[in-house]
């Protein structure tokens, strides 16, 4: 089709092609690099348009929105005058969504799926309704992600069968057009257990011609599919060590099968052995990637990217960045990282990953910050790019949270340019979510800001990592759940000090897998900086970091510190009350509460369990004595019977009160002052049932409530994941007012209590 030049100011979209092919006039514009886009007032015949020029058709729908965002956030857009293109080919989402069945009745879910349904895929095979898939596709485009793979890399069999095309096409269809090409994930022996042949070895012939032609097979149905995703020799996936060969060897006949189509290999470094031995001191998981790839570099083909997270352990909330990035100078690279919150909880992540981004590796000596290395720039390699891991889901908000989209927001603004500040990112997301009242926007960016340190100051300090249910889900407090296993998210702490001794000198050495610059940054004790500490060294509880406190009282003011800044948090939530909708003012508090909260516990396993573990008391008196507090067990029992709980940091004086019967309570008299008072009950709330609380003040019912979230465990008995806290203020309390906690179970939740704080209000 022709297209003229309108007559009346307008706003001319298409590619610069199409447009110069209407308009030569315009030949003033300089073409933007691939996928970038040029916004331009222009005057034409005396007319002023403005021109969105693509360099390609997803140049014209990425200027399109960033002319959107700009209006959004109320710039002028007077004078536009911008071209800009991405920094990387590669801007993609890892979906953890799985195709197969989904949770059955009555399981929890895992930390990632609390948030909802996949919106791709239901019982099995694609949503028969997909409009939802289209504004999660609208949305990536919004923020210019080109690439999707369309599950989890726990590769399920079905997505190669050939029955299951139709099923990628529709998906891939609803992607097309938002410009999002889809990726699969592929398990490695698939040539044996899905192709029925003898063998999945990388050098037999069938083997790779069964890669050619199942690859044949699905371009033939998808003919723009981007690549394929493989997690090989990794947590109990097969891999090449089968047949002893090495990942270069893995990848070639796959990378072959996909070159034809153009299409790309992302080949997974988070490989390491998960049945390491404990008591071994120079076993080390951090090591793995490293160990594993380093050898390699030049051995893959040039469709093969190595995508390796940002840390050498998990996505925990403090790790140095992978040493990989700077060992690979002939092999393009990938940086995962995590948008979904696994362990990373509460997280707002846009700092945590400019973090990593803009560290320096000192490769040669010189500058080279992991941002140039995965856009290729550092070694001027062809592709590379940024892959994020997340979710879909069919919740109205997303995720189930509304601050937690400015992740997946940030991830795609960071990916398109990751010089951009943490700051502009987030006040542009928070504009575009809240709108421009000023004090609104100043507080939600204050807050998203400080949310990465607040939730490091609660859960792990000091490169402790995360501190939670290792073997299990990932999510709730066990100080030592990480210890004494094979999986290597070891903390080593007892009874004198904490640590992981990395260095060189008398450690694992992986340390030395930096460059020489940083290596000798982290290996002294004078120069490690105090927030990788223990992830580098072990040292005794009394050692004193560079802020002058030691250790230990470093770990207890910190979870107080942390603890208090979830406080604050609500406060500043609470002063927004009038200037944010109803409906999400009441949902962003409601989760706030539960994060401060949640937060609470923490500050209290993570300290009780290092004082107890130390025998060092806190300088200011906190950690061990809560003088507000009345234990359940220490109350007056109907029914209720003590139980120590699971893991002894989770519950207060590490019991807590169970009922068997249809209805138990616990109760007390209060022996403060008299006046205004702020109840806190501590409850434990599991996946299963509802039990239903009530509280009643000298006869009085004053609350009543439900415990009937959904948290990811699986116990039905009190864990560092269940437990949970009511807030009940305005309780006009004298002395000798009799309190008392009722409870009534609902199957096996049996309406389990820990305690009641009696606080002035
Ligand atoms: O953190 C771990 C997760 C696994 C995940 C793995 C990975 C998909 O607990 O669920 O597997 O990382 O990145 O492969």
């Amino acid at each position: 089709m022709e297209h003229q030049a309108p007559s009346e100011s307008a706003v001319v979209l298409g590619t610069l092609d199409e447009i110069l092919k209407s308009a030569p006039q315009l030949a003033l514009i300089e073409k933007p690099g691939a996928e970038g886009y040029c916004i331009k007032w222009l005057e034409l015949r005396g007319v002023r348009h403005l021109v969105i020029a693509g360099a390609d058709e997803r140049g014209v729908l990425y200027g399109s929105f960033a002319l959107l965002r700009k209006i959004g956030a109320g710039e002028s857009i007077r004078d536009l005058d911008q071209r800009q293109a991405p920094s990387a080919p590669v801007r993609w989402l890892n979906l953890w969504d799985v195709v197969g069945v989904p949770r059955a009745p009555g399981v929890p879910p895992s930390p990632m799926r609390l948030f909802g349904d996949s919106v791709l895929w239901e019982n099995g095979s694609a949503r028969r309704d997909l409009s939802r898939l289209h504004d999660f596709a609208r949305m990536l485009a919004s923020v210019g992600i080109n690439g999707c793979a369309v599950s989890i890399v726990n590769a399920e069999p079905r997505l190669l069968d050939p029955n299951f095309l139709p099923e990628l096409k529709r998906i891939a269809g609803v992607f097309r057009s938002w410009g999002v090409r889809i990726v699969l994930p592929v398990d490695f022996s698939s040539p044996k257990h899905i192709g029925g042949l003898a063998t999945f070895d990388p050098f037999d012939a069938k083997a790779a011609a069964w890669w050619k032609s199942k690859t044949d097979e699905l371009y033939a149905a998808v003919p723009d599919m981007a690549g394929f995703v493989m997690k090989a020799d990794s947590e109990g996936t097969l891999g090449p060590s089968a047949y002893e060969r090495t990942h270069a060897d893995a990848a070639r006949p796959i990378a072959r099968a996909l070159k034809p189509h153009g299409g790309l290999l992302f080949y997974r470094a988070f490989v390491y052995n998960h049945r390491l031995d404990w008591n071994d001191m120079k076993a080390d998981r951090a090591r793995a990637a490293y160990d594993y790839f380093h050898a390699l570099d030049g051995r893959f083909d040039d469709n093969v990217v190595i995508q390796i997270k940002n840390g050498p352990i998990d996505f925990q909330v403090r790790e140095p960045v992978s040493p990989l990035f700077g060992a690979l100078e002939k092999t393009n690279q990938a940086i995962e990282l995590p948008i979904i919150q696994e362990y990373m909880g509460g997280g707002r992540l846009v700092p945590w990953w400019k973090d990593a981004l803009d560290f320096d590796m000192r490769v040669g000596d010189s500058d080279t910050p992991v941002k140039a290395i995965v856009t290729g720039r550092a070694f001027r390699q062809p592709v590379g790019g940024f892959v994020g891991v997340t979710i879909s889901s069919m919740d109205p908000t997303w995720t189930r949270s509304h601050f937690a989209q400015a992740n997946l927001y940030g991830f795609g603004r960071v990916a398109w340019d990751p010089d951009l500040g943490a700051e502009n990112v987030i006040e542009e997301w928070t504009r575009l979510t809240f709108g421009n009242d000023p004090t609104t926007v100043r507080t939600i960016v204050d807050m998203n800001l400080r949310s990465w340190r607040m939730y490091e100051k609660y859960t792990g300090p000091l490169g402790l990592q995360t501190l939670t249910e290792i073997t299990g889900n990932h999510y709730g407090v066990a100080v030592e759940a990480s210890e004494n296993n094979g999986w290597g998210q070891w903390h080593r702490a007892d009874a004198d000090g904490v640590g992981m001794n990395r260095t060189v000198a008398t450690g694992t050495g992986f340390i030395g897998q930096f460059s020489p610059a940083v290596a000798a940054m982290y290996e002294s004790l004078e120069t490690c900086p105090d927030d990788l500490l223990v992830f580098m060294h072990h040292v005794p509880y009394t050692h004193k970091l560079h802020s002058g406190k030691t250790v230990i009282q470093h770990i207890y003011d910190s979870h107080y510190e942390g603890a208090e800044a979830a406080e604050e948090y609500l406060r500043d939530w609470r002063s927004l009350a009038g200037r944010v909708d109803d409906q999400r003012y009441r949902e962003i508090r409601a989760s706030l509460e539960y994060q401060a909260g949640a937060a609470e516990l923490w500050r209290d396993a993570v300290a009780g369990w290092f004082f107890k573990t130390s025998g060092i008391p806190d300088a200011h008196g906190r950690v061990g004595r809560y003088p507000s507090r009345i234990e359940a067990e220490a109350m007056k029992l109907d029914g209720y019977m003590p139980q120590r709980v699971i893991h002894f940091e989770t519950a207060s004086g590490e019991t807590a009160v169970r009922c068997s019967a249809a209805r138990c309570s616990a109760g007390f008299r209060h022996e403060g002052a008299p006046g205004w008072h702020i109840l806190k009950v501590r409850y434990f709330d599991y996946a299963q049932g509802a039990a239903r609380f009530r509280l009643w003040v000298g006869g009085q019912l004053v609350d009543e409530w439900a415990a009937d979230d959904t948290l990811p465990t699986r116990r039905a008995e009190p864990d560092g994941t269940s437990s949970t806290r009511r807030m009940i203020s305005g309780i006009a309390l004298r002395p000798g007012d009799k309190i008392r906690v009722e409870g009534v179970p609902d199957g096996t939740e049996d309406a389990a209590l820990d305690y009641v704080e009696v606080l002035m209000d």
